[in-house]
């Protein structure tokens, strides 16, 4: 995948919230362009090993039992400097960190359920879109 795409998750609290078009309206608003996207649900094997980099810390049960509780939209977007601007267009981990106008501070509960996911460089959005999309299903 290219350094101008990133990979992102509307995370089950933010479906279940009823927040997808409201996500999508800001990230396409942003400057976004929606090169794959669907509608599906990670099973537990996938959240463990999608999550794997955080195996260790002691959120990562309470982690991969939210991430599979429903379904998920996930998305490869592209925009130049698409990962840092994304990062910056979602806010702070924490929505109580987060600045003003973004994506978690609009629609985020807590630091566990943070309505998005944003890769955190290149070589993450390469391997987590690969994860989620087959190269046919990449427009
Ligand atoms: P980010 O999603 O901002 O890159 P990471 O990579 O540190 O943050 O964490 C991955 C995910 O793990 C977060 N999106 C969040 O859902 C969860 N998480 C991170 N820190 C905590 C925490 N202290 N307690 C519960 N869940 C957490």
């Amino acid at each position: 995948m290219a350094d101008n795409r990133t990979f992102t998750m509307i995370k089950p609290d933010a479906v279940e919230n009823g927040h997808i078009g409201g996500i999508l309206d800001q990230i396409t608003a942003s400057g976004f362009r929606i090169v794959a996207m669907k509608l599906t649900q990670m099973t537990q094997r996938d959240a463990e090993t999608f999550y794997a980099v955080h195996k260790e810390r002691p959120f990562f049960g309470e982690l991969v039992e939210f991430m599979t509780r429903g379904p998920i939209v996930a998305a490869i977007l592209e925009k130049d400097n698409a990962v840092e601007d994304f990062r910056t267009l979602i806010g702070a981990t924490n929505p109580e960190d987060a600045a003003e106008g973004t994506i978690r501070k609009k629609y985020a509960t807590s630091i566990g359920e943070n309505a998005v996911h944003g890769s955190d460089s290149d070589e993450n959005a390469q391997i987590e879109g690969a994860f989620h999309f087959a190269g046919r299903e990449m427009f």
